[in-house]
């Protein structure tokens, strides 16, 4: 049913805070106004079957797009989903496949073109103005472009040509660590291999990346507390937890392929608990998108068995009371702990149970906004059961104390013996396809000495030791121009980081940046003086090199590593793989490296020869990978071998921080609509929240709603109080009321980091506070 329906378009009541600069990113609003429905059903069936017709319909693609799909995901030649991370049909299930991933794959094989005509008809000046989704929807950068100042306009440039000015500005800089080199987590393994090692030859750690934003707090917590920077399961576990604990994941938009995992849980009579401020898609029911007799008869699965709405931030003081009902029932009952693994391989027990004990209830309680009962129902859960994983993603980690939470995870695992053993462990849920495989193969701004050591000398260079910038880093040092050049592999840094002002600002002040692309975004129209846009093949694409065509491979979010191999044409014969264009760019920039960049290109079995002698878990990693499905990196804190100072598993005390907002303020997270891959959005609906045509929007509890004397669709204005003292406004943004928690509203990234300001990160992990932001929300005058 239809709550409302609105004439006219959202879009003309934009007030944004950075004109030309700021996200627009908005699908094309249709005509007939925006709408939230009450009943969106279950997720997966025919309403994503809609929607992928849809996509593929626009990216003019409806032969090639349904062919491509039936090779994804595949054990023998096919290609790896450049979509989510989560793994692999382990019986190579000839539909595991889901509706985004399908959009994500269909949105790179678009037959059209961004070529230089298209440059040669607009000043970067007027494309400022476009929508972000009119600069994508352009179609797939063909030939390398450079800046061209006299006339504001992206001019031809040869590869030669565009990899000496790479060279020359960065032989021209003071320093090494006058550059800074991004990295967005779709990059694979041998390209990113390359890449660092093009940076650490030159001479600098300045290797922000996506994951400085997304799993940063998640990985810091793991290697303290187990000596790994990863979950432990693998999907057999998954398939054999008795209980899921599903944390800040909205699954059935950003890891689809889960829900075919939950919905198969829940009917062998797993647990399945969601904790979220908001009750998602994945919380309810799902099609099973393999099962035709389902899909045909519109037959859903439950897909969770518990709800537990939290407050934005409150995950910890919810989990310690989880862990202070199971010590509380321990006193009678000692058998509820893994008294036996708690000896043998954890340290630090004691003074957490001191300090979950001297927690007092009423504190948890309105810290997490879940009333004790409830607590004490999960904790009862959590007790009557074996084994037990507990999975999160961003709802935990972009969190000012997200490596306390993350940490606060592992305790409670550790309470009761689950990990190291079959269906039990932390699992979180990784972003990009490939964002685990970067840290692997060494983009980390913090490399650890054993892997700089053997990165030495089996490469021959001297890596510096020295940390490099991360992503709030590398912004600042932009600013105040301690950096002068920016290169980028993939990603659209000026709207995915924070206070996008500021980060315009810092990219504007630089000497040259380099984009590394496959469509045209924001990042090639906020530039430095000099600017390049390099473009390369996607991973759906045949990369034909001197010895023939290569594969790449890609580690998903549980360790699995396995070769992927395109096999479209590409759109260009201008095109070059990434591995091409790091192995250009270094050459030009290191006239003397000893490296043989090009006989590396010519064949990526060499570059995976070296890999195998510098990284650990690849040994022989040209045999393992060609095996069906790849192999496993061996993960030592799943045999309960511990690689931390102590050698056991670490309980980590932390103090419970004060997640409330000050009277009269609002608690904002930022999150992805369903039909938007980060930066990309596709159109302007949220199926599964009910939303149709409308972004600029702020889901809100209707107590909050009532207090500030709010109806639906009325137009408001977010300021947001950053904590130096500055404030900044997004205006004429529309209330939905929403089943959230009170005190917490929420809306849509990329639009909403103008709100989030430069200083607003977490000081233990340096992520910024994309899911905590303090707001006051007012009507917008005149309204
Ligand atoms: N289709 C699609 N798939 C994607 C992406 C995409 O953009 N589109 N992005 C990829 C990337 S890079 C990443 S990192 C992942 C992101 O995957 P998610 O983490 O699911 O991403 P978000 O959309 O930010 O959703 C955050 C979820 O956390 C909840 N949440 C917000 N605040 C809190 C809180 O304080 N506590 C708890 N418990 N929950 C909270 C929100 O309600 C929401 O369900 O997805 C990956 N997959
Ligand atoms: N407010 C708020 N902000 C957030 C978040 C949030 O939850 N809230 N989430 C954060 C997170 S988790 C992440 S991961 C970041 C995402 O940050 P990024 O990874 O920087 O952004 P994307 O939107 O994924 O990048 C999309 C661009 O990548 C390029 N691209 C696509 N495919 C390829 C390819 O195969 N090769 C190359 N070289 N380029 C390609 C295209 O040009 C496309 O425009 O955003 C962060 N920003
Ligand atoms: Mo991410």
């Amino acid at each position: 049913m239809q709550r409302s329906d609105f004439e006219g378009r959202p879009g003309d009541d934009l007030g944004r805070g950075a004109p030309g600069v700021a996200a627009r990113g908005r699908g094309p609003n249709r005509p007939g106004g925006f709408s939230q429905v009450d009943d969106v059903g279950p997720s997966a069936g025919w309403g994503a079957a809609r929607s992928v017709t849809r996509v593929i319909a626009r990216t003019g693609e409806p032969v090639r797009g349904p062919l491509a799909i039936t090779k994804m995901n595949h054990e023998n030649g096919g290609f790896d989903c450049p979509g989510c991370a989560w793994p692999d049909d382990r019986k190579g299930l000839h539909l595991d496949i889901c509706e985004n991933g399908i959009k994500h794959v269909t949105w790179e094989m678009t037959r059209k073109k961004t070529g230089r005509e298209f440059f040669a008809a607009h000043t970067v000046t007027e494309l400022l103005d476009w929508p972000d989704y009119a600069l994508e929807e352009q179609g797939r950068l063909i030939e390398p472009m450079a800046y061209d100042e006299a006339t504001d306009m992206y001019v031809p440039i040869s590869w030669p040509d565009a990899f000496a000015l790479v060279g020359q500005t960065l032989r021209g800089l003071d320093s090494p660590d006058q550059a800074a080199f991004y990295t967005s987590g779709r990059l694979n393994n041998e390209a990113t291999f390359l890449y660092q090692l093009w940076v650490r030859e030159f001479g600098t750690n300045n290797l922000p990346d996506c994951s400085n934003m997304c799993h940063e707090a998640s990985g810091r917590a793991l290697q303290a507390a187990l000596g790994t920077g990863k979950g432990t399961c693998d999907i057999n576990d998954w398939d054999a937890a008795d209980l899921l604990i599903v944390m800040g994941v909205n699954a059935a938009s950003n890891a689809p392929r889960m829900l075919t995992t939950l919905a198969k849980a829940h009917r062998r009579g797993a647990q399945i608990i969601h904790i979220n401020p908001l009750i998602e898609a994945a919380a309810r029911r799902t099609i099973v998108p393999h099962e035709f007799a389902a899909m045909a008869t519109f037959r859903s699965t439950p897909t969770g068995s518990r709800n537990v709405q939290v407050v934005v931030g409150g995950d910890l003081a919810l989990l310690r009371g989880v862990a202070k009902a199971i010590l509380e029932r321990a006193e009678k009952d000692p058998a509820v702990l893994d008294v036996d693994f708690i000896e043998r391989h954890t340290s630090g027990f004691t003074s957490y149970r001191d300090l979950v004990r001297a927690a007092d209830w009423s504190e948890l309680v309105r810290q997490s906004g879940v009333s004790e009962s409830e607590i004490r129902e999960v904790a009862a859960c959590y007790m009557a059961v074996d084994r037990t994983i507990i999975s999160w993603c961003l709802g935990v980690t972009q969190q000012d104390h997200g490596v306390d939470t993350v940490h606060e995870i592992l305790n409670l695992l550790l309470l009761r013996g689950n990990i190291g053993r079959e269906g039990a462990g932390p699992s979180p849920v990784r972003g990009h396809s490939n964002v685990q495989g970067n840290r692997t193969c060494g983009i980390d701004h913090r490399p650890p000495s054993d892997f700089l050591d053997a990165l030495d000398e089996v490469c021959g260079i001297s890596a510096p030791r020295e940390h490099g910038l991360d992503t709030i880093g590398t912004i600042k040092a932009m600013l105040d121009e301690r950096v002068k050049v920016f290169v980028a592999m993939g990603g659209n840094f000026v709207l995915a980081a924070p206070d996008t002002d500021a980060t315009s600002a810092a990219l504007r002040n630089t000497e040259l940046t380099v984009q590394v692309s496959t469509k045209l975004n924001r990042s090639h129209l906020v530039h430095g003086r000099k600017a390049l846009i390099l473009p390369c093949l996607g991973r759906t694409e045949k990369d034909t090199q001197a010895t023939g065509e290569q594969g790449v491979s890609v580690e998903d979010a549980m360790s699995e590593v396995h070769l992927s191999y395109g096999m479209r044409k590409p759109p260009s014969e201008m095109l070059r793989s990434e591995c091409s264009i790091v192995a250009g760019m270094a050459q030009a920039t290191l006239p003397d490296s000893k490296t043989p960049w090009v006989w590396y290109v010519e064949d990526y079995d060499r570059i995976r020869d070296t890999m195998a002698r510098v990284l650990p878990g690849f040994e022989d990693f040209n045999r393992r990978v060609r095996e069906a499905r790849g192999f496993r990196i061996t993960q030592p804190a799943r045999e309960r071998e511990f690689h931390t100072e102590s050698g056991r598993a670490e309980f980590h005390s932390s103090e419970l921080p004060d997640v409330m907002p000050p009277q009269g303020m609002l608690v904002l997270s930022t999150m992805r609509s369903h039909d938007q891959w980060n930066t990309t959005v596709y159109s302007d609906d949220d199926r599964y929240r009910g939303v149709k045509n409308l972004r600029t929007l702020l889901f809100m509890n209707r107590k909050d709603m009532d207090e500030r004397g709010l109806a639906e669709f009325d137009l408001i204005d977010i300021t947001s109080h950053a904590r130096d003292g500055s404030t900044r406004s997004v205006y004429g943004y529309r209330v939905i009321a929403y089943g959230i928690s009170p005190g917490s509203v929420a809306g849509y990234m990329p639009e909403l980091n103008i709100l989030c300001g430069l200083d607003d990160y977490s000081r233990q992990s340096d992520q910024p506070l994309m899911k905590h932001q303090l707001v006051t929300v007012t009507r917008s005058p005149g309204r």
